[in-house]
């Protein structure tokens, strides 16, 4: 099969990505050397995630041993809520350019349709612990997306986190001149988003699936919350198949074309979740993985559901 999909501009974007969110520092170069050594060619980052300078440093060090070239690479980075004014789009984009030693990105993410109050916290909290708007609407910033392409700063543009409204929104605004290449958001056998998916695609937007092995290292997991690494039935189709339940999970995506980003700083994992290309899941057992669909979210930004753009009050 593929390993790649076609964005809208063109461009194919692979379909295995590694994702850098919670990868530590002092870690997560290492990782991203690892990834690019065995094959992967899309690296998924964002400027919150406080470690672009060390994801640089991979990309960097496996270009300068000839491991790679850069125009080979797809390379993600994403908007912070924090700079969601038109004014300031530009600058935390060549903020992060320079953080990663780069002179354009492949994809820029608006993170989320929600703006922050600006400033140097990345969540401002009010008293009651609730993230505090900005007064932007994410028309606004989709423009500022609009002049980062104009000016050669991003190959491609598109929105993570956003609703079939929000979509909506922007596909009807005045004046619109790109249409979003691409939708990331959460999406694993406990939250399927096969209406949000369908949609995205009805429009020639691409989707990306952020935490698709269920985010078993988030911050705010709970013991009893439920694990899909450790689901008796996923783990018996991986068997069959001699794959691990991660592949599975992993193939799950990839067969019905939408891109995965799994995160991982374990060089085996690394290896492991790129090989999902030699398999094929049969109908019957995509079924079975389709069965465990619960409306389940692991990142429903707990702190922002008063903000008037909060994504997650609607089906979908
Ligand atoms: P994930 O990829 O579903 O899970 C990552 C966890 O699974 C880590 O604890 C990792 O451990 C472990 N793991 C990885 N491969 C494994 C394997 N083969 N077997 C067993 N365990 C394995 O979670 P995620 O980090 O939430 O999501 C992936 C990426 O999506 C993020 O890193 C980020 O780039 C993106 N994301 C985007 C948004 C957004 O708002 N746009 C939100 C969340 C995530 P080790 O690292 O210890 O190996
Ligand atoms: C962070 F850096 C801090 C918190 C947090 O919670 C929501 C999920 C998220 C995000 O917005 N994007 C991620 O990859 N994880 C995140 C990131």
């Amino acid at each position: 099969m593929a390993t790649s999909v076609k964005l809208n501009t063109g461009a194919n974007m692979p379909l295995i990505g590694l994702g850098t969110w919670a990868s530590k520092p002092g870690e997560v170069a290492s990782a991203v050397k690892a990834a690019i050594s065995v094959g992967y060619r899309h690296i998924d980052g964002a400027f919150v995630y406080n470690n672009e300078k060390e994801v640089g440093e991979g990309i960097q060090a496996t270009i300068r041993e000839g491991v790679v070239k850069r125009e080979e690479l797809f390379i993600v980075s994403k908007l912070w809520c924090t700079f969601h004014q038109k004014s300031a789009v530009k600058g935390a984009c060549q903020k992060t350019l320079s953080d990663l030693q780069l002179d354009y990105l492949d994809l820029y993410l608006i993170h989320w349709p929600m703006g922050f109050k600006p400033g140097s916290e990345q969540f401002p909290l009010d008293s009651e612990g609730l993230t505090i708007s900005d007064d932007t609407s994410f028309l606004e910033t989709w423009e500022g997306m609009e002049e980062l392409v104009d000016a050669g700063l991003v190959k491609a543009i598109g929105i993570s986190n956003f609703n079939r409204e929000q979509i909506e929104a922007i596909l009807n605004k005045p004046g619109l001149k790109y249409i979003p290449a691409n939708n990331q958001v959460e999406c694993h056998p406990y939250l399927m988003q096969d209406k949000l998916i369908t949609f995205c695609q009805s429009k020639g937007i691409t989707v990306t699936a952020y935490s698709p092995l269920g985010s078993p290292d988030r911050p705010w997991a709970k013991p009893e919350d439920p694990s899909l690494l450790e689901e008796p039935k996923i783990k018996a189709i991986a068997e069959k198949h001699k794959k691990t339940s991660a592949q599975v999970l992993l193939r799950f995506q990839v067969q019905r074309n939408v891109i995965a980003i799994p995160k991982s700083v374990t060089p085996a994992r690394i290896t492991e979740n790129f090989q999902v290309f030699d398999f094929e899941l049969s109908d019957d057992e995509m079924k079975t993985i389709l069965s465990f669909n619960r409306n389940h979210r692991v990142c429903p930004m707990q702190w922002s559901v008063k903000h008037k753009d909060y994504p997650f009050n609607a089906e979908y």
